[in-house]
């Protein structure tokens, strides 16, 4: 039997940037936008070729790869104690559109390579080692966020919707899903739900602004909500001012609304957007008859994000009755509540830091990521790296080698310290 042990020393823990950032260039070519920008929706072609891509590394870092029924993909390296709760790690590579290369990918293509790191070092891991690549991190195609760990920690919501959820092309994402190969057979994605204490922990590496290592220490808590208002519609030139009930003028003042909400919560720490507006029939000589809205709010304080949710189904609610338009939806897609990362798991990252010299602060993270969700069946940390000017979801996104190999030497250093413990 093998004695637990670090590696020996540090400076075997040496991360091969060049192979690392030509995986993440390859990978940014599976894209069904031109470069610079990456978009790659669930289940797309695309996204099918970016999988066979991870589940190659996976397969040349020596883990054994398995999927799930909505392919969450997981990648294992046994350790010498294998029946323990394994150590995870991992994130997401599907990229809104017109986004970067870096955001989750790094955590991805950058946990296979501290899997390498830690092999090349003499590593043995005591907890097994696990890699995982969430499916749908976003929520491009079927407006539900972190799906693939939503799921995994157990949702039974999510379970249920997911068997009635349309694509915006009116694809259901059974047969989507199906058509990537996933999901053959069963109608009940239960299988994907994991058991709490299936993990001993799980740490996600991540881009994010700032400088040095951002060590997380909660993820704040976000809510997304589904607006359509409906009118007459009618003709632009024919229908008078005082007769129209305007679906569009509706979305416009209940987009306002939001503005004036999160503002009136008094912190900078509530945020709300509008991202999506959609006006039918989009012509410029009709008057919008019906408006789709989809609006993102999130705040550090659950309560207080509530709270806006509030006022702005109010808002709604009384826009439709001012306007004379119907407010035929107002759906709370998910209010998910925030998550603390775990202390041992800071304290590991925070070791870890410090033994590799790097300076690190400790930080809560704006953004949602898998680890969110992860939190609900394992102790859960996260790990930052710094980015050009804070940038993502936008094709200037950028994170410079030196970042990322710093990155992955922290991921890799706190993996094996979790290993052993
Ligand atoms: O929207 C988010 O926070 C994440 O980037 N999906
Ligand atoms: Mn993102
Ligand atoms: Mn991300
Ligand atoms: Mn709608």
């Amino acid at each position: 039997h093998e004695e637990p042990h670090l590696p020996n020393s540090l400076s075997l823990l040496s991360v091969d940037t060049l192979s690392l950032q030509k995986q993440i260039d390859e990978l940014s070519t599976f894209s069904d936008t031109p470069a610079p920008s990456v978009t790659r929706i669930l289940y797309s072609e695309k996204d099918v070729l970016a999988r066979s891509f991870i589940k190659n590394l996976m397969g040349f870092a020596g883990l054994s790869v398995r999927e799930d029924a909505v392919g969450n993909i997981f990648g294992r390296w046994d350790g010498y104690e294998p029946e323990l709760a394994a150590v995870s790690t991992g994130s997401h590579i599907d990229a809104i559109p017109y986004s970067g290369k870096y955001d989750g990918v790094v955590g991805v293509l950058g946990a296979i390579e501290a899997i390498n790191v830690l092999r090349r070092s003499g590593f043995k891991p005591k907890r097994s080692l696990e890699v995982i690549m969430f499916t749908s991190e976003e929520p491009t195609r079927f407006g539900i966020s972190c799906l693939g760990s939503r799921l995994m920690a157990g949702s039974e919501a999510l379970e249920k919707a997911l068997k009635k959820t349309v694509d915006s092309k009116n694809i259901s994402f059974l047969d989507a899903a199906r058509s990537a190969g996933y999901a053959k057979g069963e109608e009940d994605l239960s299988s994907v739900f994991l058991k709490k204490g299936i993990y001993s922990a799980f740490v996600e590496l991540h881009i994010e602004q700032g400088i040095s290592i951002g060590i997380v220490t909660a993820i704040a808590a976000p809510a997304s909500i589904k607006v359509d208002f409906e009118g007459n519609g009618g003709h632009a030139g024919a229908v008078l001012m005082p007769n129209r009930n305007d679906a569009g003028l509706a979305a416009a003042e209940l987009t306002l609304a939001v503005e004036k909400h999160v503002l009136d919560s008094g912190s900078i720490d509530t945020v709300g957007t509008v991202g999506i507006l959609e006006l039918h029939p989009g012509a410029i000589n009709s008057i919008p008859s019906k408006s789709h809205l989809e609006i993102d709010t999130r705040d550090i304080e659950e309560d207080r994000r509530n709270t806006v949710i509030e006022k702005i189904h109010h808002s709604a609610l009384a826009i439709a009755q001012k306007r004379d338009v119907k407010l035929s939806e107002f759906k709370i897609v998910n209010q998910d509540p925030p998550a603390l990362s775990h202390d041992s798991i800071i304290k590991a990252m925070e070791a870890s830091s410090q033994e590799l010299n790097l300076a690190h602060k400790l930080m809560i993270s704006r953004a949602y990521h898998d680890s969110l969700f992860m939190a609900r069946i394992s102790p859960m940390g996260m790990i930052f790296i710094p980015c050009y000017k804070g940038y993502s979801h936008k094709p200037e996104e950028f994170s410079s080698n030196e970042d990322i190999a710093n990155g992955v030497k922290v991921l890799a250093l706190t993996l094996a310290k979790l290993s052993l413990y």
